[in-house]
């Protein structure tokens, strides 16, 4: 490992923390570059679990430089109840960099991001509600505040008055609701924030650049997945960052050269959580089998994940729009004992058959799977070590996978643990 990227090749929830623990146990540098506590994954360390949304996956070693990079929107009240749980177990939280250059999630984000769930009706997104897209939008519309403006008492009253009185009149004004936001409230307590977190603000994008110039280990961390792309992904069913490869360089303040492996975490099957098309879902038996065996509920919003059978278009979409250089493959444990697997090779639109993924979701909600059905195993995976002792029917339906998305699975996980992991390459 020199400089690797990890990101999700689905809709999330693939598995990228097991993957990313394990790296970054040997990382120097660990960094996020896009979304904010819409992330969500535990760490486990002595039996003790710490569930982490913000801070990355580098904080239990004390040699790790834990980045959070100007393409995050930072809440600096959730980033800081993650370090009071850290501190109380005795972890050192001083290795962790916050750009001068991300933005902060404000209360006023947060509530209006309920608010706008609510006004979309049956047209719901299926936000975490922790203020994401509402922090983008007033980014992408050039008022944000950014932790360089938090910093500085009178930029930040400045700047926090003006968007209060902005977001005042957008409740009365769209949702025909009080005023509801208190310009002295909000400033004291983010004044209190501040100070809290001044020492860890950076120039991350620096500590970055030159982490990778000196040779070390930077493992740049994903969250959420491909297809919640802002670009890339089922738009508008999608969060408002870019998971993909891409979005590491300008979240991170790097060139993309200076990004040398992509991997793709894959899960053996498929899940999203939230609305929006999903062609291979399984709304019956086999599906609430998956969920179980899988224990597909959410871990930020508790929420059941729908399931469906692997999609092959999905990931081949992934690896090219990733630059995919390698695959994780993962949860293949979950589907021991089904007597028949399927893998979705394409989309039946109309009298065409397609293997792009199309933009329109239109299109999206017309197609039907085309599968290849392989045979099942009934054998339990969790011990396996060896890939060569895996079933022979995993080893095809593995093979198959490799051979229509075009990408070397190198890794397959067979349970949580770190022993239940083979390596092939
Ligand atoms: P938001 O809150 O604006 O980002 O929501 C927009 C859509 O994005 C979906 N979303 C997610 N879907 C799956 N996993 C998410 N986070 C993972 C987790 C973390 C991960 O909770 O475990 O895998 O890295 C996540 N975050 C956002 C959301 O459901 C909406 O559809
Ligand atoms: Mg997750």
């Amino acid at each position: 490992m020199k400089t690797v990227a990890i990101v999700g090749s689905q809709w999330g929830d693939e598995g990228k923390g097991k993957v990313i623990d394990y790296l970054a146990t040997q990382a120097d540098v660990v960094v996020r570059g896009q979304g904010g506590n819409n992330a969500g994954h535990t760490l486990v360390v002595d039996g003790k679990k710490f569930a982490l949304r913000l801070i990355p996956s580098g904080v239990l070693n004390p040699n790790t430089i834990n980045v959070i990079g100007n393409g995050i929107v930072f809440d600096p009240k959730g980033f800081l109840e993650e370090i009071e749980t850290l501190n109380k177990e005795n972890i050192d939280t001083s290795n962790i960099k916050v750009s001068d250059r991300a933005h902060v999630v404000l209360p006023y984000h947060k509530e209006l991001d309920a608010l706008a769930e609510e006004a979309r009706g049956d047209n719901k997104i299926g936000t975490t509600k922790k203020g994401i897209g509402p922090c983008y939008m007033d980014k992408t519309e050039r008022s944000g505040i950014r932790i360089c403006d938090l910093m500085d008492k009178d930029i930040f009253a400045k700047k926090l008055k003006a968007q209060i009185d902005a977001k005042n009149k957008l409740v009365q004004g769209v949702y025909g609701k009080e005023a509801m936001f208190d310009f002295e409230t909000i400033y004291n307590e983010y004044l209190g924030y501040a100070e809290q977190i001044r020492k860890n603000v950076a120039d991350t994008s620096v500590v970055v650049y030159d982490a990778i110039k000196a040779g070390k280990k930077v493992l740049f961390e994903g969250a959420q997945g491909t297809l919640l792309d802002l670009d890339l992904g089922t738009y508008p069913y999608v969060t408002s960052s870019h998971p993909t490869s891409g979005g590491f360089s300008i979240g991170a303040g790097i060139g993309p050269n200076m990004i040398k492996d992509v991997v793709g975490i894959v899960k053996a099957y498929t899940t999203r959580v939230g609305e929006g098309p999903f062609v291979t879902e399984l709304d019956n038996e086999i599906g609430e089998r998956i969920r179980i065996q899988g224990h597909e509920f959410g871990t930020v919003t508790g929420r059941s994940r729908r399931c469906g059978w692997f999609d092959a278009v999905i990931v081949k979409y992934a690896a090219r729009v990733n630059g995919l250089t390698s695959i994780s493959f993962m949860l293949l444990d979950v589907l021991s004992g089904f007597e028949k697997i399927n893998i979705c090779t394409g989309y039946k639109m109309g009298d065409k058959i397609i293997t792009d993924f199309p933009a329109s979701l239109e299109d999206l909600a017309k197609c039907e799977p085309v599968y290849e059905e392989l045979d099942g195993w009934n054998e339990d995976l969790t011990t396996i070590e060896r890939y060569e002792d895996l079933p022979e029917n995993a080893k095809k339906y593995i093979d198959r996978i490799e051979e229509i998305v075009g990408v070397n699975i190198d890794m397959v996980s067979v349970g949580p643990n770190r022993a239940q992991t083979i390596i092939r390459r």
